[in-house]
């Protein structure tokens, strides 16, 4: 008898499955299609046991869709541009090239020896310009469309990294890589117009039911919809427009102190030029122009700000309001100024106690009044209104709509929708990137490269010697080229594009990664979109998610794909963490998988991830744990190749043996076991899915220990095998391909076949219960789970099989063993 090898198996299998094209897959294929895809890694160098967790989860859902005959689309390719390749350059002088292609080359190596079903041949890489020169010609498409366009503008910057940041890349103020403080710098870049599709994109987040609710609302807080009102307030001389401010508070009107522009507002330097608060306004605005954008925001940050020497007039009192300007207004949000309120706002309370500005209040809590003089903090609640003319006595939020009412039919005010989210910025001054395909000439200005001149090849001869400086732009060979209009030379755009670019559309490449008619074959694209099930982590619930919206929208509207939203369902799984803390390798924690593979195997890596916790919970690592999967295993394959001999020639059954309680207590357990691993897995219960396959292993052992010799039993026991080998089959497909092979089975069915059980011998929280007089099986009742003892008594007693056993004898006692049996000793 063979013992358990995993390698030997697992290499065995692998080669099998990468020589049948096992899981190559066609949109010809039998079955429903179902497209199931998980994040696509960044090519680090090694796999972690993040993804290790992300990719056997993956394959579960995969294989078991496969089983239930789906034609079942599983891809997997490398999300390959990115710093760490140039950081790599600079360190150990390896080029961005090379490095991220042997990275690959290693990767792809080790996710072949987890076993995943991938069909390889529609691997793809980002950094290769089969992928990215369709990328630039969307980049057209999008120009063409007024979806892309360059715009100066203050932009989130790292002195360390020498490079621009997206908002979402800036944490606390700092950058996310480095922890460098982030300051502002002018640049011309590129932007998508993202916020085109701002209020769709919130609306549909409602249309998603297969989505987490917190990546729902994390997308909706990130758009940030909200419904307020614009009003003017008229300059006190009358010159010049009104001054137009945002809030989502017209009911504060009445309390309106003072207001504040942000320091990037026009009228922040116009309104003091040439008195004598023109320097100090300045002198602020400078400044605070080189702080970062979310510091500022931030609710902690101290409010600091300078008075313009102008006034502004209330609308609704008439009253004279000083106008300020202040770090916390932001210019991207609103109007880029507010009217102040100090009794009710908090950042504007904190600023009117900083420069001694009057507080009024206008909204009473239940409780009492408010006393400006004593107050330590703005009432953001609601009341009744105080000091508000006309309103006062009413409840806040009902003069809402009156006052927007009143003032939009006086016209000094109009109803209106703000966003948070803004567009998209894309430049990157990078070298290892997408190059963006536009050229610039003196005399046509910005002229997008023609798409026949496609792709812009970002050219692999070159030295990157310094993060953040592009050797791009110091190539003349790449950007010194001809102006496609009037011929005379121009220059190359020199920046490359966010790699979250190249993640927003991958998906949709998978689907005909060998095209090269154009960036999609709409025919496959619409054969496979959307996804059924996106697996991947929680980080980018926001980010690369919402971008993948954007632009699935924009390529529907290009006529390439028929679905609007990308992603029909989606998993987030939870974090591996070790000894407390997030597997990493600043902890110094992680668990290399090459090491887990060495010592166990894949299968018993793939097993432990995907037992340990549920998919969406963060995995605690054991190494007890991991020990206790590979026992498990090891009991499996025991289980199957100590009893070869025995059961080779049998035919399977899934029936009990007629009046043989332990075979009616397997037959049952088979049934119940395929049930509710079936739904268990239909509901990400994996976990909960690999225990009761274990019970039911526990309950074969059981059975043989009972040694029955005849065919029935025997029959019913190669069923249970098979059983257990078939559900085990997409959560560790070596082992359980090879027993099956052993059992002389074709490897086709059980890749393609998911067991059946039968009513008959379910059970829903009921239990079989054994009926012997004297010791002997005389027959079986089902009743409900933990049925008391004298009831039970009483049912088995009632039975006709029974009663005729006890005809003419006298009971001496009833034995009951809850919910398993019952046993009459009769005289
Ligand atoms: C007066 C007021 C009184 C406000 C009050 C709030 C409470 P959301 O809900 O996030 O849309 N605001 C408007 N534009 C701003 C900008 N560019 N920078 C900083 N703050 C700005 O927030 C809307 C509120 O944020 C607006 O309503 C405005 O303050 C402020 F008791 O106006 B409110
Ligand atoms: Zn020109």
């Amino acid at each position: 008898m063979r013992s358990y090898e995993p390698h030997v198996i697992e290499e065995k299998r692998q080669k099998i499955w990468e020589q049948k094209h096992l899981y190559r897959v066609t949109e010809n294929g039998a079955g429903e299609k179902y497209y199931l895809l998980e994040m696509f890694p960044y090519p680090s160098g090694r796999i972690h046991m993040g993804h290790v967790r992300n990719y056997s989860i993956g394959d579960v859902i995969a294989r078991y869709k496969r089983m239930r005959g789906f034609n079942v689309l599983h891809p997997m390719g490398w999300d390959a541009f990115g710093m760490p390749a140039e950081n790599a350059a600079i360190e150990r002088g390896v080029h961005p090239a090379a490095w991220t292609h042997e990275n690959i080359a290693y990767m792809r190596e080790q996710l072949k020896r987890l076993g995943f079903s991938y069909d390889w041949e529609r691997e793809i890489a980002t950094c290769d310009v089969e992928y990215y020169r369709w990328e630039q010609w969307m980049f057209l498409r999008m120009f063409e469309k007024g979806l892309v366009y360059r715009k100066s503008s203050p932009v989130n910057y790292c002195q360390k990294c020498q490079t621009v940041l997206a908002n979402e890349q800036v944490e606390g103020g700092a950058c996310w890589r480095c922890g460098e403080e982030v300051v502002q710098k002018e640049l011309t870049q590129w932007f998508f117009a993202i916020t085109k599709y701002a209020d769709e994109l919130y609306e549909y987040c409602d249309k998603l039911p297969g989505w987490p609710e917190r990546v729902l609302n994390m997308q909706k807080n990130w758009i940030g919809k909200s419904y307020g009102v614009e009003v003017d307030f008229p300059m006190e001389d009358g010159d010049g427009a009104p001054l137009t401010i945002f809030t989502t508070r017209p009911d504060t009107l009445y309390g309106v102190t003072f207001m504040v522009l942000s320091p990037e507002h026009p009228l922040s330097t116009r309104l003091p030029a040439g008195t004598e608060h023109e320097q100090t306004v300045r002198a602020f605005v400078e400044k605070t122009k080189t702080q970062d954008k979310s510091f500022r925001a931030e609710i902690t940050t101290q409010k600091e700000g300078v008075f313009t020497g102008r006034y502004v007039s209330n609308p609704l009192t008439g009253a004279r309001v000083p106008i300020y300007v202040g770090n916390f207004v932001l210019m991207e949000y609103g109007t880029g100024a507010i009217m102040a309120v100090p009794a009710h706002d908090q950042r504007d309370f904190e600023f009117a106690k900083e420069y001694g500005l009057p507080v009024i209040a206008t909204i009473m809590p239940a409780n009492g009044a408010l006393d400006p003089a004593t107050m330590e903090a703005a009432y953001e609640g609601d009341g009744r209104m105080a000091n508000s003319g006309p309103f006062n006595g009413k409840h806040n939020r009902e003069t809402i709509p009156a006052i927007i009412d009143y003032l939009e039919e006086k016209k000094i005010g109009r109803r209106t929708v703000n966003y948070r989210l803004r567009d998209w910025g894309i430049s990157r001054q990078r070298y290892w990137g997408a190059p963006i395909p536009i050229i610039y000439c003196d005399d046509c200005g910005t002229v997008p490269v023609p798409p026949e001149d496609l792709p812009v090849v970002l050219p692999l001869d070159l030295k990157v010697t310094a993060v953040g400086k592009s050797p791009l732009a110091e190539d003349p060979e790449f950007y010194k080229v001809n102006c496609p209009i009037c011929k005379k030379p121009g220059r190359r755009e020199t920046d490359t594009m966010d790699t979250f670019v190249e993640s927003s559309w991958y998906f949709l490449r998978y689907a005909c990664a060998d095209y090269d008619q154009g960036p999609l074959d709409s025919a496959r694209v619409n054969y496979w979109m959307p996804v059924d099930q996106y697996i991947g982590g929680v980080e980018h619930a926001v980010l690369h998610l919402l971008y993948s919206r954007f632009f699935n929208r924009v390529l529907n509207e290009l006529d390439l794909v028929a679905a609007r939203e990308p992603f029909e369902n989606l998993l987030t799984q939870g974090m591996v963490i070790k000894d407390g803390s997030k597997m990493s390798k600043s902890k110094g924690n992680v668990v290399d998988p090459d090491y887990m593979i060495k010592k166990y195997g894949a299968d018993t890596a793939r097993l432990f991830c995907l037992f340990a916790s549920p998919p969406e919970k963060d995995l605690d690592w054991s190494d007890k744990g991991v020990e206790g999967c590979f026992r498990f295993l090891q009991r499996v394959w025991r289980l199957v190749t100590e009893r070869l001999d025995d059961i080779k020639g049998t035919v399977s059954a899934l029936e009990p043996v007629v009046d043989d309680t332990d075979s009616v207590q397997l037959a049952y357990l088979i049934h119940k076991t395929v049930k509710k691993v079936t739904e268990d897995i239909d509901r990400f219960h994996l976990n909960t899915a690999i225990a009761r396959i274990m019970e039911l292993v526990n309950g074969v052992y059981k059975f043989i220990e009972k040694d029955k010799k005849d065919e029935d039993s025997k029959g019913l026991l190669r069923g249970a095998m098979e059983t257990v080998i078939v559900l085990l089959f997409p959560f560790v497909p070596h082992i359980a391909e090879e027993l099956w092979e052993m059992l002389g089975l074709d490897i086709q069915t059980i890749g393609r076949s998911w067991p059946q059980y039968n009513e008959k011998y379910i059970m829903e929280d009921r239990v079989l219960v054994v009926v012997q007089v004297n010791g002997k099986l005389r027959d079986r009742c089902e009743v409900e789970r933990d049925t008391d003892q004298e009831q039970l008594k009483n049912i088995a007693h009632s039975l006709d099989k029974v009663r005729r056993h006890l005809e003419g004898k006298t009971i001496v006692k009833t034995v009951v063993v809850p919910n398993k049996l019952v046993n009459i000793v009769v005289k």
